[in-house]
């Protein structure tokens, strides 16, 4: 007789974005087919069959926010190393911290041969499909300048045929970022098409003019990069983008909100009813200002390895504040910012400040220096060190220790945050982020409470390409003991039993989230909403 499943979890308390139940599930050709009470003998009879043993069994995660094999020109003259992940090593290090989704970055440039869009998003699925993905992908696009006949010709191709609805805008970085009047542009044409805005909001003229003061007095260590972008910068940036989204009601999520104001300013909006969204990560709950001088010396360059933007808050006490925010709705996600970069390595931290040896009080680097020595002694420039840490593997294990296991949030809020929302946000609802008959049978299985000794985690358990974690040391109270991608167990026990030809490009449907403004949306005095007419 054929078999009925394929796979049964006994004994799950399973968690959806709304509730809790204690049961089992069955699947069936990759999808979830039954949530049941008990099966019997005969539905058990040929199944691969998991003992939850009354853990939390939650949808995969969905790391939507996730940089691979990246051209990363992320300093404020678009210098940037090089992305130490390429698709095979971040998914494997994204499954074992059991997320079964990542939503990538392709990104155009302002060279004349990366206008296309279109030809942006073939270069990098071949980079996707050249290694291959333990986990399900799919890529938001970077835009970068506001060429009229690439946004009217190939954004609705970009939907159609490629599935990709959402586009990042950056307020920052020379090479990046784009005026008022061209994310207008932007923002303008995304929205005839549906497509989700994400937005880097930093103020770029506030970092450079503060970088250039800073300079001045010598204070160039890598700590100053967190002086070089006080929340106001994010404060700023946020208020602005929201008036300017507001003017044409265009929907707009903001990335990795780091800070109390942006947290505030979002809060505000959409106490007003206007659509603007937020995503947050961990680098934001864990990290603080202090971080980037706890290496070695206070001034010396290891401390690069905490540098991201936006940079960590000021305090602890900002965390407190931002764990409101993960819990009373103002975040709508919970992300990575995967943004791999190796300390040890010239193409990593210390890429930017070797191209520009002046900035290591006139050292001279040769072929075959110890660089790990040079950069204990050295500090290097700020405004020349790539701007990213790593963090995709630790993502979900950081939200239980940090909110869950701490009552901050409740089981369900965890999969809203990391897992349902973003399906929702990015259009792959309920195919992804739900656990009902029909979802892709995605699965983090975590360890039982009770017997789970919490441990110290060091950078030798991960599975990234880069040689440290932010977190290291830190004391973590669960893992997840097994990840199941489409029915298929990857991750089991501490062990890699997926393979890298398992993960599959996800085309994407329009945000499911994304709403209008009732309340400002027919105000011709608040809004341009004759633009449509
Ligand atoms: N923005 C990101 O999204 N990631 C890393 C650096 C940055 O500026
Ligand atoms: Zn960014
Ligand atoms: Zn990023």
């Amino acid at each position: 007789m054929a078999k009925m499943f394929d796979l049964i979890i006994i004994n799950a308390v399973v968690v959806t974005a709304s509730d809790i139940s204690a049961c089992c599930i069955g699947v069936k050709n990759g999808k979830i087919r039954a949530l049941v009470d008990s099966f019997d003998d005969e539905e058990l009879s040929g199944a691969e069959v998991i003992d939850a043993e009354g853990a939390y069994v939650m949808p995969g995660g969905i790391d939507a926010h996730v940089h691979l094999c990246q051209d990363l020109k992320t300093g404020p003259h678009g210098l940037g190393g090089e992305c130490a992940d390429n698709f095979e090593t971040g998914s494997l290090s994204a499954i074992a911290g059991g997320t079964t989704t990542i939503i990538t970055f392709a990104t155009q440039t302002r060279a004349e041969e990366d206008r296309s869009l279109l030809k942006v998003v073939e270069t990098y699925n071949s980079r996707a499909e050249e290694t291959g993905s333990y986990a399900d992908y799919g890529f938001h696009i970077i835009i970068v300048r506001n060429d009229q006949d690439i946004l009217e010709n190939e954004l609705p191709v970009l939907v159609k045929d490629w599935g990709i609805s959402s586009c990042k805008l950056f307020l920052t970085y020379e090479t990046q970022r784009l005026t008022d009047s061209q994310l207008l542009d932007v923002m303008f044409e995304a929205r005839k098409n549906a497509i989700t805005t994400m937005i880097h909001a930093e103020n770029g003229d506030m970092i450079e003019w503060l970088t250039g003061k800073l300079e001045e007095k010598g204070m160039v260590a890598p700590y100053y990069h967190a002086l070089s972008r006080p929340p106001i910068v994010e404060g700023e940036a946020t208020t602005r983008a929201i008036a300017l989204a507001q003017l044409i009601q265009n929907p707009i999520l903001f990335v990795h909100v780091g800070s109390v104001l942006g947290a505030a300013n979002v809060r505000r909006a959409q106490t007003m009813g206007l659509p603007v969204y937020a995503e947050t990560c961990p680098q934001y709950f864990h990290l603080t200002w202090n971080d980037l001088k706890r290496f070695h010396s206070p001034t010396c360059f290891e401390n690069s390895k905490m540098i991201c933007s936006p940079p960590p808050p000021p305090s602890t006490s900002d965390h407190e504040e931002l764990f409101v925010g993960l819990s009373n709705g103002t975040f709508t996600i919970y992300s990575s910012d995967h943004c791999p970069f190796r300390y040890d390595h010239p193409h990593g931290k210390p890429s930017g400040v070797l191209e520009h040896p002046e900035s290591m009080e006139g050292e001279t680097i040769s072929e075959g220096h110890d660089l790990k020595n040079l950069l204990e002694r050295k500090q290097g420039a700020f405004r020349f060190i790539p701007n990213g840490i790593p963090g995709v593997e630790t993502r979900l294990p950081l939200l239980y220790t940090g909110a869950l296991a701490t009552g901050r949030i409740s089981p369900q809020r965890f999969v809203e945050l990391s897992s349902t929302n973003p399906a929702k946000l990015y259009g792959l609802y309920p195919k992804k982020g739900a656990l009902m008959p029909g979802s892709d049978a995605d699965f983090v299985i975590w360890h039982p409470e009770k017997s789970f000794t919490p441990f110290h985690l060091h950078n030798s358990m991960l599975h990234h390409n880069v040689d440290y974690t932010p977190y290291e040391g830190m004391e973590f109270v669960n893992w997840p003991r097994y990840t199941i991608l489409r029915g298929k167990v990857m991750w089991a026990n501490g062990k890699v039993v997926g393979t890298v030809r398992d993960g599959q490009y996800l085309k994407r449907g329009p945000s499911q989230l994304s709403h209008k403004s009732p309340r400002t949306d027919k105000d011709p005095y608040r809004v341009a909403n004759w633009l449509y007419e």
